[in-house]
């Protein structure tokens, strides 16, 4: 039987989409929470989606996976992915700490891609949590990826999704060499904007201690 006739993989799909809800509203409140008691919004923008059908059946083809539900629930983490994107360094690890500490989510797995940033230069900090979606009798625990990036991760990330992130191991040589430099480049980058932030953080400061 197709897949996407199965009342099993629908039922899935019903309750990956509940928990995006859920997970959008409490990292709004979370967010809206953050601005209010600190007058500074650290989110640049946010981006959210459910991983469509071709893409979980690639994903599950390239671990080597029958498309199945049991294989997607088990084997696909990011079916439910949101994405928020920062102005500078240190706003990510701030909504990093803001998610972390919530009571809303748990934890299951984190990779700081921002300190140790993959082969390709990909940098993010990912968060996979479980989002807690409560149904007529009882509570279900769906997981969700979080990609938490500077403006200028997101740049990167977003140009090499299209150039070579999806090509064949074989992908030419001087474009490997060149996006991972342009990485490297989008690093630099995101040090001196952080230095200069501190910069006019600082002389903020001073001015309304005078
Ligand atoms: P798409 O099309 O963006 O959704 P897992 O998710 O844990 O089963 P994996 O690959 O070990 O599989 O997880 P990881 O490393 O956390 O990466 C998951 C996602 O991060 C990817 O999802 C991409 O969105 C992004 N990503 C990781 N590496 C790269 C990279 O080199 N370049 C770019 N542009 N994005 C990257 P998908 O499903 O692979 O792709």
């Amino acid at each position: 039987m197709n897949l996407m006739e199965n009342n099993e993989f629908r039922e899935a799909m019903l309750k990956y989409n509940f928990a995006l809800k859920r997970l959008e509203t409490e990292l709004d409140i979370l967010i809206e929470e953050y601005k209010f008691n600190n007058g500074y919004n650290p989110v640049e923008h946010i981006k959210s989606r459910i991983k469509t059908f071709d893409s979980i059946k690639n994903k599950l083809e390239r671990k080597g996976l029958y498309f199945t539900t049991d294989n997607i629930i088990r084997n696909v983490h990011d079916v439910v992915g949101l994405r928020i994107v920062c102005s500078f360094l240190s706003d990510v690890y701030e909504i990093v700490n803001i998610i972390k500490s919530s009571k809303e989510f748990i934890v299951k797995d984190e990779s700081d891609y921002i300190r140790n940033p993959k082969d390709t230069g990909y940098s993010s900090y990912h968060l996979n949590v479980l989002v807690p979606i409560h149904l007529f009798d009882r509570t279900e625990y769906i997981e969700a990826e979080i990609q938490i990036r500077t403006v200028a991760m997101d740049c990167w990330a977003s140009l090499d999704h299209k150039l070579s992130y999806k090509l064949p191991e074989d992908v030419p040589e001087e474009l490997r060499i060149s996006m991972a430099r342009r990485a490297r480049e989008i690093r630099d980058l995101d040090k001196s904007v952080q230095h200069l932030y501190e910069i006019v953080k600082d002389y903020k400061d001073k001015i309304k201690s005078e």
